[in-house]
């Protein structure tokens, strides 16, 4: 199949042929939609905060009110958001494949509103909201400073993973079975420096799988991908799919 410009005829190839892509995004891929990456994000009041600092529950049991005030602004940030045309991409790529796993590590639910109908939010969501002290979804309409639970009172926290906090079982199986399982597998957006997701790619790589990078600063993951691309995944992708035969 042609390459094109930023895409190489070999990965061309390998999506055509694959009957399995494995997908994981990260904070790279909403970069284009205004929503700052994970490790560039802070600005303003949250300039002098080091984000893992904040995504822990140990920060929250010490400043519930501040951690709320971070998840608000990035709520609000996030609602502000557009999918582009990265998201967009990936989207069409999933109704044009055999078998498309995407694995995103942000919360923003912006593969949703792209129109990805199988999204494995492997961090959670930043819309979600749980109870503290048991764990139970819950739903408040609530602008206290900390929210409480409806059901025993006690703090309401947003529904993400945090640093220290294991993944969700279903959403860490279903992620390992596919990068084992699937035989084209690609890192979009990711420094690939937060595990156990970043070592989806180490998984697929063992299974035989063809690894390929999208990322404008390659990663460490780069120096055993069969393909990385030095681009921003809003130019890449959609060049990529554009690349297979109707
Ligand atoms: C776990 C949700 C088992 C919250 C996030 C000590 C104690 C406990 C655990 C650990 C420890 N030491 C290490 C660990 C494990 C830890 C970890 O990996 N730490 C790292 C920092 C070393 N992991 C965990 O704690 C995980 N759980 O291990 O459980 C356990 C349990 C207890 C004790 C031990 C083990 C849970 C991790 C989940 C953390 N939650 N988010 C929230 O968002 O508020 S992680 C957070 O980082 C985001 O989800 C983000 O997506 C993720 C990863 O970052 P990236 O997405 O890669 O974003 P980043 O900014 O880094 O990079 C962006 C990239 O995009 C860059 O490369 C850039 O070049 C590129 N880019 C920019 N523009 C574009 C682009 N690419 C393409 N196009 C563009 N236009």
């Amino acid at each position: 199949m042609p390459a094109s410009s930023l895409i190489p005829a070999g990965l061309v190839d390998a999506l055509r042929d694959a009957r399995h892509v494995c997908v994981l995004t990260g904070a790279g891929i909403s970069a284009e939609s205004g929503v700052p990456t994970f490790r560039d994000a802070q600005t303003g009041l949250w300039e002098q905060y080091d984000p893992q600092d904040l995504a822990t529950p140990d920060a929250f049991v010490r400043d519930p009110a501040l951690i709320w005030r971070w998840y608000r602004w990035r709520r609000e940030l996030v609602l502000r958001a557009e999918p582009n045309a990265g998201h967009l991409a990936l989207a069409r790529l999933e109704s044009r494949l055999q078998r498309l796993t995407l694995v995103t590590q942000n919360v923003d639910g912006l593969h949703q509103r792209a129109g990805s109908r199988q999204v494995i939010e492997f961090h959670g969501n930043i819309f979600a909201d749980r109870c503290f002290v048991e764990g139970c979804t819950v739903t408040v309409e609530s602008d206290a400073d900390v929210p409480t639970c409806p059901g025993c009172g006690g703090h309401v926290r947003p529904g993400v993973v945090w640093f220290g906090e294991t993944i969700p079982d279903t959403a860490l199986n279903a992620a390992f079975g596919a990068a084992a399982e699937c035989d084209l597998f690609l890192s979009i957006g990711t420094s690939s420096l937060v595990y156990p997701a970043a070592g989806l790619a180490e998984i697929a790589r063992d299974a035989a799988a063809i690894v390929a990078e999208i990322n404008p600063q390659p990663t460490d993951l780069a120096r055993s991908a069969d393909f990385a691309i030095a681009a921003k995944a809003g130019a890449a992708l959609p060049e990529l799919v554009d690349s297979l035969p109707d």
